[in-house]
């Protein structure tokens, strides 16, 4: 086995030891994908009131701008699918399944750092290692589609073949040259446009592009307690916090598998909200990102009758 070959083999398998469902490594030295369409996306101002994304941009779209030194950069992939809403009854609005759970920032944080740490020390201290899940400026979806371990759909999802929609994603940018996998060359929806069809407040623009201005997602995690999130097309959709009408439809949800972590399991009373019944202790959760008062007003505006 070559040295590259063997270094990934290590890293692959540590992964998988920490519990991750899958892991792919993608060069960093052939340039990022999607940098046009995320700068594009950026331009168009299509981020809405996410200004982060914009703030970050430059790492975001070039890989070598966060670790000028970068040659690999290692995905992770975890399968939260924690089942079904079930019978939603009169004065219920529903949670996204993300956020049934535990917090997936502190599961991916804890396992991506004794990671780095292994790495080091099995390769040499020097080595530099930057983790990401979520909140670093690395754009997840692509260099998962680059790691070969699916596509991203015109819901602008990332798919795996075994998993679907419902993964996490995460991940470590280091100079430890590896040896990559084959990008996932195809993009698999075929003529669906199930997504586009579905979604609420017609969000995906087109293919593969999300107007986060318009995403129900934007408004009742991120900024429910901004004035835009009254505006009418916001409201009466039923989902009091994110929105999972994209992936419900998808047909390579047709074969979820329920997630073999404890931690993202549907924990009671996470899973529905009533304007009376918001849970006490929203600590460790996706809840509390959202906090009591926008939680509160997400619950009113997801019942909001139309006609
Ligand atoms: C900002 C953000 C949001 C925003 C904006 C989403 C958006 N589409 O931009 C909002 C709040 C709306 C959101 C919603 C959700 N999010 Co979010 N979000 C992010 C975050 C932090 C950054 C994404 C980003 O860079 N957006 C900018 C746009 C331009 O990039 P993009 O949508 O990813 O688009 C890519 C491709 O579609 C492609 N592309 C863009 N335009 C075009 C055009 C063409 C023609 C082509 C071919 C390609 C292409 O290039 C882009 C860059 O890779 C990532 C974490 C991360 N660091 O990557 C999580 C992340 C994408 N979100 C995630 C999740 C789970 C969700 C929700 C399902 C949560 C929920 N249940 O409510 C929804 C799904 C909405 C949807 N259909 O995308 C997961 C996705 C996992 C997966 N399997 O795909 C991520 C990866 C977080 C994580 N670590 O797991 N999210
Ligand atoms: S999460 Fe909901 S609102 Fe956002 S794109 Fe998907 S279906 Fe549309
Ligand atoms: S619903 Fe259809 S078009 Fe949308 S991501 Fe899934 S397969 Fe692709």
């Amino acid at each position: 086995m070559s040295d590259l070959l063997f270094k990934s083999r290590f890293i692959k398998d540590l992964s998988m030891s920490h519990g991750f469902d899958d892991v792919g490594i993608a060069s960093a030295r052939e340039g990022t994908p999607y940098q046009a369409e995320f700068l594009d996306a950026i331009t168009q101002k299509r981020h809405g009131p996410l200004d982060y994304l914009e703030k970050t941009a430059a790492s975001r779209a070039d890989v070598l701008d966060l670790m000028p030194t970068a040659q690999s950069v290692i995905t992770v992939l975890k399968n939260y699918y924690p089942g079904d809403h079930g019978k939603v009854a009169e004065g219920e609005a529903k949670i996204s399944r993300y956020a049934w759970g535990g917090d997936y920032h502190d599961w991916f944080r804890k396992r991506l750092r004794k990671m780095r740490k292994e790495i080091k020390n099995r390769f040499g201290q020097d080595i530099k290692v930057h983790i990401f899940n979520d909140t670093g400026p690395v754009l997840e979806r692509g260099w998962a589609e680059k790691a070969g371990l699916g596509f991203i759909g015109k819901s602008s999802m990332f798919i795996h073949r075994d998993f679907g929609t419902w993964t996490f994603l995460g991940g470590l940018v280091t100079d430890l040259k590896l040896a990559t996998d084959k990008p996932f060359a195809k993009q698999m929806c075929g003529s669906c446009t199930a997504c586009i069809d579905a979604c609420p407040t017609q969000a995906i623009i087109s293919p593969q592009q999300v107007d986060a201005r318009r995403c129900l997602t934007t408004w009742n995690v991120e900024r429910p307690l901004l004035e835009e999130a009254k505006q009418d097309f916001l409201q009466g959709h039923g989902f009091a916090i994110g929105c999972d009408i994209c992936q419900e439809v998808c047909p390579w949800n047709k074969f979820e598998k329920l997630t073999s972590e404890d931690r993202f399991k549907a924990r009671p009373g996470q899973t529905k909200l009533t304007s009376e019944q918001i849970p006490d202790n929203l600590k460790g959760t996706p809840l509390a990102r959202v906090g009591y008062a926008g939680l509160a007003l997400n619950v009113q505006r997801a019942l909001v009758k139309k006609y």
